[in-house]
This record gives structure tokens, sequence and C-alpha cells, in this order.
């Protein structure tokens, strides 16, 4: 009986073909015949030279290979509708028929072979702003359609170039099989990145971000095609092969090209080929071996004839993470807490709200910015505010910010349509804020498929039918009932999920809420025990709402110190204004330890005594900018990396100065700092 592709794959050494492109400028065509009048368009050949299609498998099949891919790398709408608007209604046919072609060279051949089908990256990038999620959905979810309708095993997104162009493709995929009641237990996903000679994918993005943006995600296998030889992928197939417990895939091209007469050349022969396929397999464990640009069939043929066995890796699994498009940080900071910055939310800021309002862009990323040069590590953004679109205002914010910023997003909204806008320009791995159980499991059934589309991690806040929970007790209950449901009912990881207890403020005087920080570090400690994989995570802030400026410093600091001590892993804070214990005063820190304990005693009222130190609290203004000299200004702009009002100060120094002395001395003498 047939084996499936999984079972082969995961069992052995598996070899695919070689490069379409070298195959078919070996063949004779007509370059303008027999591409109907579309040069370089090889995914044409299929419905003009399907002759020529089929001889380029059979010669793969030939040497031996397992498995062969259709001829469909550009085959999608978007990509089409680049040559013509007639072009692109062949999208569909020429994906069936691909596959059937590939299909029928497959069954004709000796034993057991297999059809991947090929969805290249197309020429547009979302993280690039240069498609949309939608349109990028819509024209892959057509082209694995037609690729399932003739007949693949498996699809081989490749050549990737951005990580939400792979999240969209296998999104199209799943949406492909589902259309037909199947799943990838039927059609397994494969997926195939490319790694610049820069050491990075096209946008940016690093292995290692890629591999934490794509491990929540069904995919069979990972690994690298295309730009470079196998010297250059080696470093990254090590890596791999530690960190990535799935198959692994190497297709490299025939070394780097070299132009020769005008045309490129790819130097590494047949044999060297298999030399470094070979060390593949043996040194990281790689077991799907195939070729890319250059590669010939006496490429493949090398490689098949010293074919070794399969060798175990040895994983050191991945530490849980989110990514920004360039970068990963890990939920769990070894020595501190994920600090998640407060100030980019337009309920959180002023400074944020009165930016949104004005549409100031670039001023909203600089506030970012600052965040992290504060020291935080990811940005909780919330755009939600009565009289704004914040579907429109997510989507172009984050666009910018996933862009212009390196650190992870946390998505931070009521409206589950604005996280989604969000998470359709996020490149990483998103988190999102929050989801609750005050409708019952409404919020969860809206936003746990979302973290699955979009591979995205989630903060679970402690809220149910009854409203907000302010005992431990409730605290507790509601956090394993979330952590149920999010685990069990939906499948989702708890290293993926951060639990929230609430914080709110300690400063009202009220009776009722004296306990309520109490109740909060009560709660954060006992399930830091009970639920020891999941992250905890506090809106610290709340707490001193209410207080004077200099006291709400001091409140969040020892509220959040105590947190820490409790078991508490992450925070949403204002980073820069969190202060270490030795620079705090002692009958400061003590006060505020009896407020949060609710240390009452008979003639002792915590709050009132916590307030009587701020009595004569002057709001401390940070160096404003404006009172700088205008030199410190502008060095002060490159320090900072700022953008927004830079051009007035410009127009200032230029009634003093030429332009040649702004550069030379002033905007030259911060370069020197930044280096
Ligand atoms: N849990 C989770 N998410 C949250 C919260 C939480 N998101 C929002 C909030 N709570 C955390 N963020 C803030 C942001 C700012 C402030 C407090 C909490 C804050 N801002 C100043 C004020 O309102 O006085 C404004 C300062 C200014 O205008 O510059 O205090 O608990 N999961």
């Amino acid at each position: 009986m047939a084996e499936s592709i999984e079972t082969v794959i995961r069992s052995g050494v598996f070899v695919l073909d070689g490069g379409m492109g070298t195959a078919v400028q070996a063949m004779d065509t007509d370059p303008i015949k027999d591409y109907l009048n579309r040069e370089n368009c090889t995914d044409i050949l299929t419905k003009s030279r399907p002759d020529i299609v089929r001889a380029i498998h059979d010669s793969f099949l030939e040497v031996g290979v397992d498995a062969v891919e259709t001829n469909t790398f550009g085959a999608n709408r978007l990509v089409l509708s680049e040559f013509d608007e007639e072009a692109a209604t062949w999208a569909y046919e020429l994906n069936v028929a691909s596959a059937k072609i590939a299909r029928a060279a497959c069954d004709a051949a000796e034993g057991q072979r297999f059809v991947l089908g090929s969805m290249g990256p197309g020429t547009k990038l979302i993280s690039l702003g240069q498609a949309t999620w939608d349109d990028m959905l819509d024209s892959y979810t057509e082209q694995a359609s037609g690729l399932l309708e003739g007949g693949i095993d498996a699809f081989l997104i490749e050549t990737c170039q951005d990580i939400l162009q792979i999240k969209c493709a296998i999104n199209a995929c799943m949406v492909a099989l589902k259309n037909i009641a199947k799943s990838t237990d039927d059609i397994p996903i494969m997926v195939s990145i490319t790694i610049e000679t820069s050491g990075t994918m096209l946008v940016g993005s690093n292995l290692e971000t890629v591999v934490h943006a794509l491990a929540p995600y069904p995919i069979l296998s990972l690994g690298l095609n295309c730009a470079t030889g196998p010297e250059l992928m080696e470093p990254h197939i090590a890596w791999l092969s530690k960190h990535w417990d799935r198959p692994i895939s190497v297709v490299p091209n025939a070394g780097l090209p070299e132009m020769v007469d005008g045309v490129a050349h790819f130097p590494l022969s047949a044999h060297a080929y298999g030399v470094a396929m070979k060390r593949c397999v043996e040194l990281y464990g790689a077991n799907i071996i195939g070729g890319c640009c250059g590669t010939t069939q006496k490429h493949l043929e090398a490689f098949i004839q010293q074919k070794p066995e399969l060798k175990p890796k040895n994983i050191d699994h991945l530490v849980p993470s989110v990514t920004s498009l360039y970068h990963h940080v890990e939920l769990k900071q070894d020595t501190s807490i994920l600090i998640i910055a407060e100030r980019t939310n337009a309920n959180g800021s002023r400074k944020f709200k009165r930016l949104l309002e004005e549409e100031q862009w670039d001023g909203l990323v600089d506030m970012a910015r600052e965040e992290l040069a504060g020291g935080a590590h990811v940005l909780d953004v919330c755009v939600d505010f009565v009289g704004r679109d914040g579907v429109a205002d997510l989507d172009e914010i984050v666009g910018r910010l996933a862009q212009q910023v390196d650190a992870p997003i946390m998505l931070d909204s009521t409206d589950a349509n604005a996280i989604e806008a969000g998470l359709k320009r996020a490149g990483g791995r998103c988190i999102v804020n929050s989801i609750n159980l005050e409708d019952g499991q409404q919020r969860l059934d809206d936003i746990c498929p979302l973290l699955k589309q979009y591979g995205a991690a989630a903060v679970a806040l402690t809220i149910d039918e009854e409203g907000m929970a302010k005992t431990a007790h409730r605290k507790i209950e509601i956090a394993h009932r979330l952590h149920d449901l999010y685990t069990n009912k939906w499948g989702l990881l708890s290293s993926e999920m951060m639990i929230d207890v609430l914080t709110f403020t300690i400063a009202t005087g009220m009776e009722a809420d004296r306990k309520l920080a109490v109740e909060t570090l009560d709660a954060i400690e006992a399930i830091a025990k009970e639920l020891p994989e999941c992250g905890l995570l506090l809106g610290v802030s709340n707490v001193s709402f209410g207080l004077k400026p200099a006291a709400r410093k001091v409140l969040n600091s020892v509220f959040l110190h105590e947190a820490v001590a409790r078991g508490l892993t992450a925070a949403i804070v204002h980073a820069s204004k969190i202060l270490p214990k030795h620079r705090i005063a002692d009958d400061q820190w003590s006060a505020a330890i009896d407020l949060i304990y609710d240390n009452c005693k008979d003639d002792f009222d915590p709050l009132i005594n916590f307030l009587s130190l701020f009595e004569d609290d002057v709001v401390e203004e940070e160096a404003i900018v404006e009172s700088l000299p205008l030199n410190e200004q502008l060095q002060k702009y490159i320090l900072d990396g700022k953008k927004e009002g830079l051009e007035d100060v410009l127009e200032e120094a230029l009634q003093q100065w030429p332009a040649l002395t702004i550069i030379n001395d002033h905007l030259l003498a911060g370069m020197k700092v930044v280096g």
C-alpha cells in the first residue's frame, strides 16, 4: 500500500528535483511563441508546451528523485496580473494543469513518487506595504485550490522573503483544504525560506525570528532554498538542526552565480553539490534535499548515488518567544521581567492620543522608539478611542511600527476586528491583549481563532460573567477556567498565555479598595505555583491612579518589586519611571509597603501616611528639549533618533548658521556619539 508523504519524509532522506529555470533553459523553446507573448513567464509553458514540462519532470524522476515540484512558482493571480488581465484569469487552470502533468509523470515512474505544489513568493511583499494580506490570501487560496484539484501530495511554499507572506500562504493552504473537507494530515504544508547573502531574509528577519513566528503552525518541514550555495547555507542549517524539531529541507543553488558573457553561470559542480548535501544529512540531520537555481539532473544524481542514512538531530527546544519583524524576545526573561511599554496607548498617554487625533504617524512611531530607549521590550499598542476607526488606525500604525521599530507588538483592543487588522500588518509574532470571560466564552470564540491564524500569544484577564475578580480566590478560579479553555478547547500552549490577575488603584481611601493589591499579589503567588508554564502579567500603573506623579512613581515601583518577588513575569509599565529599591528613600519605601499590604493599625492609616510624604510634590519635568541651546537640541534629535519637531528646529538653526555648519558641527557631533 502507498505510504503518506509525511511517513516517507519522516523515515528517511527525501530527495526533491533541481532548478526548473535551468531545466527550461536547457530545452529548445521559442521565447515569444512558447511564452504566448509573455516573456519569461515560465508558468505559461504548462499551457503552451506541456510536453516540455512533462519532459523535465521525467528527466528528474529518471535519476531517482522522490518528488517533483509543479511548474507553478509564479502561477498566482497577483503575479500573473503583472503580465496582463488575461494571464491573471489563467491562474486556477494553470495550477490544475501543472499538478496533473506532475502527477502523471510521477504515476508513470517506478515506485512511489510525490508531487509538491510549488508556491513562490510573488513580486510584492506585505511587510513592505506592496500588497495587502487580503489580496494575497485570495491569490494564494486560488492557487492552492487549483493545486489540490490537480492532485498534489503536499504544498511547498518556497523562496519565502517575508514572514507575513509565509503566514498568508499557510492560511491560504488551510482555507483551500477546508473547502474540500481536508486537512494538513491529508496534504501537508512544507515551507522553505530564502536567506540572502546578508544573513537575513529580504525584509531583514533573521532565521531565529522566522522559526519562532512559524513554530505555532502545523507545517511539516522548514528549510532554506535559493540565494546562495550550500556553503553560506550551512550555518543556518546548523542552527535549524539544533532548534527545529521537525524535518529540515536544504535546497541550495549551484553556488553563487558568476556573470559569464552577461549570463548567470552557477559554478558548483555536480560532485561538489553531492558532497555538500551528504554533509548536511550527516552533520545536521537534514532530510529533505533538493536543488534550486543552476542544479541539474546530474547534481541530484550525484547526491542520490551516495545518499546516506537519516541521522537524528540533537534538539534544544525553542524558548517560548514573541518577535518583531527582525528579532525575537523571550516571553520569560532570564534575569528580569518582560517589560511592555504602556505609553503607546491612546487611553494611557495624552500625548499619544493627541498625535493619533492629529494623525502624526511619525510622532507616534517616535514615541514607540522612546519607550524602547527607556527599556521596554514590547509595545502595548492601543488606539481604542471613541470617534475614531480602530480598524483603520491599527492597520496604519502597526504597518509603520512593524517596519520601523524593532519590538514585538502587543495588540490591545476590545474590538476583535481591530486586532485582526493589526495582525495582518505585524510581520513577527504578536501578543493579543486580551481575552476574558466577561461574556462567557464569546471573546475566546472571537479571539482564539485569530491566535491560531496569525500565530500569536495572548494575555488572559481574570474577568468572568460576574465581573472583574477582586479577591485572590476568584482570580485563581477564573485563571484556571481560562487556562483550561485556552489549552484544552482551543489547543493553544500554556507557555504562550500570560495571565493578568488585574491591578486596581488602592488610592481611593474607600474601605472596599484597601485590600485590592494584597489580593492581586496573593493570586500571583498561587498561580505561579499552580500554572508554572504560564506567564503572569500586570498593568502596574493602575495601582496608583489618582495620586500625584511623584507618589505614583514610588508606589508603582514598590508594587512591581513585590509582584516580581511573588512570581510576576511581565508588566505593562512606563519603564523609565520605574525606580530600583536603592533609589527610593527608606521611609517612602516602607510607607508604600504598608499601603500595599494594608498594614492598618488603630491610629495608623497607611494611605494618609503615604500621602503625607508627598505633600509638597513639585511635578518634576524631564529636561524639556526646547529649553536646551539650539546646537544641543540638534544633537539630541540624532541621539534619540527622532523626527517629530526636527524640521522646526532646523528652520531655526538655518537662521543662525549655514547648512554645512549645521551638518558638520552640530549634527555630526551627535553622529559621533551614536557611532
Ligand atoms: N492589564 C492589561 N492591559 C492593560 C492594563 C492592564 N492595558 C491598559 C492599562 N491597564 C495599562 N496601561 C496604562 C497606561 C497608562 C497609565 C496606566 C496604565 C497611566 N497613564 C497616565 C494617567 O492616566 O495618569 C497618563 C500619563 C500621560 O498622559 O502621559 O497611568 O491592567 N492586560
